[in-house]
């Protein structure tokens, strides 16, 4: 009783494939591919060209940490500015500074934001005390 019934849904999965396969093989138009690229030629630019080093500062006192990363990773601000950091990501991130005397406590779940007021102008280097590959400065202006 199931038998033909089970037949039939074999032959059917084995034609969906066999259909599947006719895809697959359909627009077979990768040939042009690379043929036309006009050799990519290196033509040395500007050896001594200043490299954009470090990206300009943000007038801002609220950075972002997301992805791992200080964003923007570089501010400028006014001596006197509380600058705001929130963390966005699902990891715990903290800011600390040996130029700056800060250090923020974890930042996690519901204690995501950290302020700190800059009097003093300078650049400030800091970075995140868990994972210290992340960088950020605080420029500050008179
Ligand atoms: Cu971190």
């Amino acid at each position: 009783m199931s038998l033909p019934f089970s037949r039939r849904a074999q032959l059917t999965v084995a034609i969906g494939a066999l259909a599947v396969g006719l895809t697959a093989c359909g627009g077979a138009s990768h040939a042009a591919i690379g043929a036309a690229a006009p050799g990519h030629g290196h033509t040395e630019t500007a050896a001594g060209a200043p490299a954009p080093a470090t990206q300009a500062a943000v007038a801002t006192s609220a950075v972002t940490i997301d992805n791992f990363s200080f964003m923007p990773a570089a501010i400028t601000v006014k001596a006197g500015t509380t600058v705001t950091w929130t963390n966005k990501d699902e990891e715990p991130h903290s800011v600390v500074s040996s130029q700056e005397p800060m250090r923020s406590p974890t930042l996690a779940g519901t204690t995501n934001t950290f302020s700190h007021t800059f009097t003093r102008p300078g650049t400030y280097a800091y970075n995140c005390g868990i994972h210290p590959f992340m960088h950020g400065t605080v420029e500050v202006t008179a």
